[in-house]
């Protein structure tokens, strides 16, 4: 028997790319013009499609591959692989936990200095000569001692809490179960907002968080509040969190991903209270690499008959 068929739905780094070609037969669906066609040529033939977070396996692209076993993602966040369809038909789905979740809090804290601080603009006081000519830069606000919301209290959520404690913060957390943790649990996501200055996004989407970030929580998280996103889209309503951060019923937001990424809705551009991140929270060689050699060997394991590493529950 040749090499197993794989699926490439995306780019991957030159170091994932070699050896998954050593061991597999990969068929590029971003390279192709016709992505239809090229579909039908070589769908029957796929026995495993490599995938990253962003971009998932649809019911559409799983039915155009009648002999598929595995859905193979690079990312801890499958919300974008049609689990439903995979399940009906016995596909095994695995993804890429616990090795990006320093990166993604580091960057959820790095944001929130960040923009609490001004650090992007304060960079431009100095660099455009403004500080010699102009005086000192305008007052920020304070990080330390604040009140900290984590929404979603999984591994990146209580990653991202326990650095928090090194800033001595007041914190609390809401998710879809309470946990043995020392912070208490506010099951109500707007109770949680009333009581932040600063609230988290570190939710895994399901259809069920759909929009749990929305009116009413940025209103109780309020004019003096900030909001960081580091899990997906979909678990904030963005229009929204537009309208509040235009209006000033929210004082700033920190985002690391958009609806439509990478295409990000042009209000944003005119904003000067956000700070916009190109989905990049796992994006460090360190990391990447490790994430890499996870989703390569989960399909190592499946197409040898080994148990897999990383299966989604
Ligand atoms: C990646 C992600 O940026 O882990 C996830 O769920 O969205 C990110 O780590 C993405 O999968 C890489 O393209």
């Amino acid at each position: 028997m040749g090499k197993p068929q794989i699926l490439q739905v995306g780019s991957y780094p030159d170091w994932d790319r070699i050896p998954l070609e050593e061991a597999f037969v990969l068929h590029r669906l971003y390279e192709a013009q016709d992505k239809a066609a090229f579909l039908a040529q070589v769908g029957p033939q796929v026995r495993g499609i490599a995938t990253r977070g962003d971009l998932g396996a649809d019911a559409a692209l799983i039915a155009a591959c009648p002999k598929l076993e595995i859905v193979s993602v690079y990312g801890v966040g499958y919300d974008a692989v049609d689990l439903d369809a995979c399940r009906a038909r016995g596909i095994r789905v695995t993804n890429t936990p616990d090795v990006l979740t320093d990166d993604v809090a580091d960057l959820a804290i790095g944001m929130m200095l960040m923009l609490s601080r001004g650090m992007a603009a304060a960079a431009e006081w100095v660099a455009s000569g403004d500080w010699a000519t102009k005086g000192g830069f305008a007052l920020q606000h304070k990080v330390s001692g604040k009140r900290a919301g984590v929404l979603g209290l999984g591994r990146i959520g209580t990653a991202v809490a326990r650095r928090l404690e090194g800033f001595g913060m007041d914190i609390a957390y809401s998710g879809t179960s309470e946990k043995p943790v020392p912070w208490p649990f506010i099951a109500d996501p707007v109770a949680l907002a009333k009581r932040s200055d600063i609230l988290f996004v570190t939710l895994a989407a399901t259809p069920a968080t759909r929009h749990v970030v929305n009116r009413d929580v940025l209103a109780a998280l309020g004019p003096q509040g900030m909001l960081v996103n580091v899990s997906r889209a979909a678990n904030i309503d963005e229009g929204a969190l537009l309208d509040a951060l235009e209006s000033g019923a929210l004082r700033s937001a920190a985002l690391d991903v958009f609806e439509g990424e990478p295409d990000v809705n042009p209000r944003f551009r005119n904003l000067r209270n956000v700070l916009l991140q190109p989905h990049h929270a796992s994006g460090t060689f360190e990391t990447r690499w490790a994430m890499g050699k996870v989703m390569r060997d989960n399909l190592d394991a499946h197409f040898s008959g080994r148990p897999l590493p990383t299966p989604v529950a």
